[in-house]
């Protein structure tokens, strides 16, 4: 067995390319003092893997945005996986906010990159560097523009309404949490009704889908299970048209939970003393 593989004791998610080809670097060095399961040899070569820290499962739907980015991008990525809480002191050291995503980048200096839209944004960068074509970031400033503000969108407004309603416990107060969050989704429909393609901002999959597309999905699932609540076609028929291409992709599908396992995730936050205070800060 090869040394990068030797010293590797997380799981593999390797693109087959990478694997297949057996395309391990010439220049390595240990990296010894590195915990959680990766006392790696790995060097700064472009087929090199980046190491992506999310949690176990890939439960949380940040780490998802940028798993999806990853496998879009055809980057070789290997897996670490933290638990606990607090977090480790070895992954502090790496970030200090105890986040996941968070990539570490095989450059001479093992750059660390975290928070998902700042992930995903370096991810398209360092894809165009080491020159493979994407769509996911398109250079055209106008779209980048609409792309940053749709995701601006879906941090700041459309994911605390749809929090607050999924954990709110007072019945009267239902319809109207429900009517805010569905006016902050109507963003999205808006914009499927403006696009010139199936996706939000025209016929590529973009970085405004990859970030929302977590949040939506949860949502669908998580909703039908607690509060009896569809998207209905009247509304949204843009939006669902769209959630069905979306979950054909192969990132989509490689990176999301089943539904039994995100209402067991969400069951321990819904039937539990969760403040999803918690997650509106976690923006
Ligand atoms: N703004 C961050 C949010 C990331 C985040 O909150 N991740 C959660 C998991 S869903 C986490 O790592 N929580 C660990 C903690 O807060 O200790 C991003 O976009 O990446």
């Amino acid at each position: 067995m090869h040394t990068l593989q030797k010293y590797m004791r997380c799981y593999y998610a390797h693109t087959s390319g990478f694997v297949a080809a057996g395309r391990i670097p010439y220049h390595h060095r240990i990296i010894s003092e590195l915990k959680g399961g990766y006392d790696a040899t790995i060097g700064a070569a472009p087929s090199t893997p980046l190491q992506f820290f999310t949690m176990p499962g890939n439960t949380c739907p940040y780490a998802q945005r940028t798993m999806i980015a990853l496998k879009e991008l055809q980057l070789p990525f290997d897996i670490t996986e933290v638990s606990g809480m607090p977090k480790p002191d070895w992954f502090l050291s790496i970030n200090p906010r105890g986040k996941v995503p968070t990539l570490r980048v095989p450059t001479a200096d093992y750059a660390i990159i975290y928070e998902s839209a700042i992930c995903n944004e370096f991810l398209c960068d360092y894809a165009t560097s080491i020159e493979r074509e994407h769509t996911l970031m398109p250079t055209d400033p106008f779209i980048r523009a609409r792309i940053r503000l749709l995701n601006d969108h879906c941090d700041n407004v459309f994911a605390r309404t749809q929090f607050t309603y999924l954990m709110n416990k007072e019945d009267d107060k239902n319809d109207e949490l429900c009517t805010d969050m569905e006016s902050a989704l109507n963003t999205y429909e808006e914009a499927l009704v403006g696009s010139e393609g199936s996706y939000l901002l025209g016929g590529d999959f973009t970085l405004a889908d990859v970030h929302v597309f977590p949040f939506i999905q949860r949502l669908v699932i998580t909703l039908k299970h607690y509060k009896d609540y569809e998207l209905q076609k009247d509304k949204f028929p843009k939006l669902l048209a769209w959630i069905d291409i979306c979950l054909a992709r192969e990132s989509v599908k490689e990176s999301s939970m089943a539904k039994e396992k995100t209402i067991s995730v969400y069951d321990r936050f819904v039937n539990g003393d969760y403040k999803f205070g918690g997650l509106n800060k976690n923006k």
